[in-house]
C-alpha cells in the first residue's frame, strides 16, 4: 500500500469531475482542455505501468493536433515509437473513467492483469504542443509518473512525430538515431542533403517551398531546423504563431476540408505551398494555377509520388521487394485506380486512424501509408533495409545499381518511420521533386482527383452508427446504408459513406462524384439521412 500513498496524495490534486466519461479515441483522449487535468495525471500513471510492463521507455504527448486552441488531448507512444497497443487503449479508458475513490482499484486491476513487477524501473518521455493549456497538462502527466516513482524526461515543446522518434531512438540503443531534437535534425537534414546532391534537373527557383505552420509547434521546429539544411532548401514560413491562432483558418485540416488556401496568405501562381497541422504529423501540398484556381495535393497524391519514386529506385537497383500502399475509405477513388491499374502496386484499405494503416503497412517489404488528410509515412521491413545495405556495400555492385541503392538508403534516413511526420514528409517530397526535376503541376497531373466533399453532422449520439468493410458501409442504424446506396445511384462515378468521428463529437459524411456539384449534392443529401 505504501507505494500507492503518493498516488492517493497526488491524485487528490488532479481530481476527476464526478460522472465525466471520456474515451480513448482515434488518436487518444481529446476534448476541451479544462476537462483533462485528471486524464493527464492518470495517463502519467498508465505510461509508467506500460514502461514497467514493457521494460522500455514510453512516450506521452500532450496535444490535440488539428483541434481548436481550446481543446487539448494526449497520445501514448509504445516502445518502437508506434501508437500504444489496443489492449492498453482499453486500460486507458478504464483508468480515465474510474471515479476518484475507485482509482486505486482500477490501477491495481491493470497491474494484476498484466502481472506488472512494480519494482521494475520506469522511464517516460513527455512532450507538448504550443497550446496555452499544454504546460499545466504536461505537468499533470509528470506528476502521474513521479507518484509511481517513475523517471521522466520532459522534452518540452516538440512535434508529436519528434517525440515518437525520441522514444524509438531510446529503445533501440541509438540504432535509429540519437534521442535528441538536434539528433533528429541532423539525421533528416543530412539524408536530405545527400539525397539531393545530384539533383541536376533542379533549378534554384524550384528549391523553394512555402510552409503554413498552422500557428503551431511545426512552425517553431521548421525555424529550428532551417540552419541544418545548409541552404539546400529555401523555406518561406507563414502562420508561424507570432500573430494568428492555432489551426484557425489555416493548417492542413482547414486546407484539406475547406479545399482552399489558409486565410490571409497571397499565393502566386505556380508557387509550391504546404500546410502542417497543429502537432506537425500531417502535411498537404497545394498551388494555384494561372487562372487563380486552387489545386490540392493531399495524402493520396503524396503516397502516389513517393511510391512511384520508390518503385523506380527498386527497378534501378534490381531489387525485388514487395511494395504496397495503404489507404482509408477517404482515399480519392482516382488515386486507388491509378495505383492499382497503372502503377500496379498492391493497395490495402483500413479503418481510419494511423494505427490501423501502420499495422497494415508492416506486412510488406515497403509499406507506404497515408490518410487522405496527409497523415502518413513509409515503413521498410528489416529484411528490405538489409538488402539495400548489402547492395550499397557490395564491391561488385555496378554503378547504376549502387547509385539507386544509395538513394534508397538516404530515403530511409530522411523518413521518420515511427509515425506520419510533416517535417520529414516535406523533406522527402522536396527531395523527390528536386531529383525528378518535377514541378508541383507535373506532380498534380499524375492523375486527376474525383471531386469530393466532406461534411460534419452533429447528432445526439454518434455512436449509434456502426460500420464495416473498413468503414465503407454502415451496419446500423437499420436502413441507413440502403438510403445511402439509393442516393449514390443517382450520380455518376459516385461513392459515399458515413462514420462517427473518433476525435470530435460529430458524424463525418464523405462523398465523391463525377462533378463537384454532384459530390456536394450527394454529401448534403446523405447528411440529411444521417441527421
Ligand atoms: P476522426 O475524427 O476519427 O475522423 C481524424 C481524421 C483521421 C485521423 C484522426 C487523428 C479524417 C477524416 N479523420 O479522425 O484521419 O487523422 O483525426 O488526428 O481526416
Ligand atoms: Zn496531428
Amino acid at each position: 500500500m505504501a507505494q500507492f500513498q503518493e498516488v492517493i496524495k497526488q491524485s487528490s490534486l488532479h481530481p476527476k469531475p464526478a460522472g465525466l466519461v471520456l474515451q480513448y479515441g482515434t488518436a487518444g483522449f481529446r476534448t476541451n482542455a479544462n476537462q483533462l487535468d485528471h486524464i493527464m495525471f492518470r495517463m502519467g500513471l498508465l505510461a509508467t505501468l506500460r514502461s514497467k510492463s514493457t521494460k522500455a521507455t514510453i512516450g506521452v504527448m500532450v496535444t490535440a493536433s488539428h483541434n481548436p486552441e481550446e481543446d487539448n488531448g494526449v497520445k501514448l507512444i509504445d516502445p518502437m515509437g508506434e501508437m500504444v497497443t489496443p489492449a492498453w487503449e482499453v486500460y486507458a479508458t478504464q483508468l480515465a473513467n474510474a471515479e476518484q475513490d475507485d482509482l486505486l482499484t482500477a490501477l491495481k486491476d491493470i497491474i494484476e492483469k498484466e502481472a506488472i513487477n512494480m519494482n521494475q524501473e520506469a522511464n517516460v518521455f513527455v512532450g507538448k504542443d504550443t497550446r496555452c493549456s499544454s504546460a499545466s497538462l504536461s505537468q499533470a502527466v509528470l506528476d502521474g509518473v513521479s507518484s509511481l516513482a517513475g523517471h521522466s524526461k520532459d522534452y518540452g515543446l516538440v512535434t508529436t512525430p519528434q517525440l515518437h522518434y525520441m522514444v524509438c531512438c531510446q529503445n533501440t540503443g541509438g540504432k535509429y538515431g540519437e534521442a535528441t531534437v538536434e539528433g533528429y535534425y541532423n539525421k533528416l537534414c543530412q539524408a536530405f542533403i545527400q539525397l539531393t546532391k545530384n539533383a541536376s534537373n533542379c533549378t534554384d527557383d524550384q528549391k523553394h517551398v512555402h510552409v503554413d505552420g498552422a500557428n503551431g509547434i511545426g512552425a517553431l521546429k521548421v525555424r529550428e531546423m532551417e540552419g541544418h539544411l545548409k541552404k539546400k532548401l529555401q523555406i518561406s514560413l507563414f502562420n508561424d504563431g507570432c500573430q494568428g491562432k492555432l489551426n484557425h483558418q489555416c493548417g492542413a485540416d482547414f486546407v484539406k476540408v475547406q479545399q482552399k488556401p489558409p486565410t490571409g496568405v497571397k499565393i502566386n501562381p505556380g508557387e509550391r505551398w504546404c500546410s502542417f497541422d497543429g502537432d506537425a504529423d500531417r502535411i498537404v501540398y497545394y498551388y494555384t494555377d494561372s487562372e487563380g484556381q486552387f489545386h490540392l495535393l493531399d495524402g493520396d497524391k503524396i503516397a502516389t509520388l513517393i511510391s512511384t519514386f520508390l518503385k523506380e529506385l527498386l527497378t534501378q537497383a534490381g531489387l525485388d521487394l514487395k511494395i504496397a500502399v495503404v489507404q482509408t475509405a477517404y482515399a480519392n477513388g482516382s488515386s486507388t485506380h491509378y495505383l492499382e491499374d497503372t502503377m500496379k502496386v498492391i493497395v490495402r484499405c483500413t479503418k481510419t486512424g494511423v494505427k490501423h494503416l501502420h499495422h497494415a503497412a508492416q506486412e510488406f517489404d515497403i509499406g507506404v501509408y497515408f490518410e487522405a488528410n496527409g497523415h502518413g509515412t513509409v515503413l521498410f521491413s528489416k529484411a528490405a533495409e538489409e538488402k539495400i545495405q548489402l547492395l550499397v556495400k557490395n564491391p561488385n555492385t555496378d554503378d547504376e545499381r549502387k547509385r539507386a541503392a544509395l538513394m534508397l538508403q538516404n530515403t530511409i534516413n530522411v523518413i521518420n518511420q515511427t509515425v506520419g511526420d510533416a517535417i520529414s514528409d516535406m523533406l522527402l517530397i522536396e527531395a523527390i521533386l528536386a531529383i525528378k526535376g518535377m514541378t508541383v503541376q507535373q506532380w498534380d497531373a499524375i492523375y486527376s482527383d474525383l471531386p469530393n466533399r466532406q461534411l460534419k453532422v452533429k447528432v445526439s449520439d454518434r455512436r449509434v452508427i456502426d460500420t464495416t468493410d473498413a468503414e465503407r458501409r454502415a451496419v446500423s442504424p437499420a436502413g441507413l446504408q440502403e438510403a445511402i446506396d439509393s442516393l449514390v445511384k443517382k450520380y455518376r462515378q459516385a461513392r459515399s459513406f458515413v462514420r462517427p468521428s473518433g476525435t470530435e463529437d460529430v458524424v463525418r459524411v464523405y462523398s465523391e462524384a463525377e462533378t463537384q456539384e454532384s459530390a456536394d449534392a450527394l454529401a448534403h443529401e446523405v447528411s440529411l439521412v444521417v441527421y
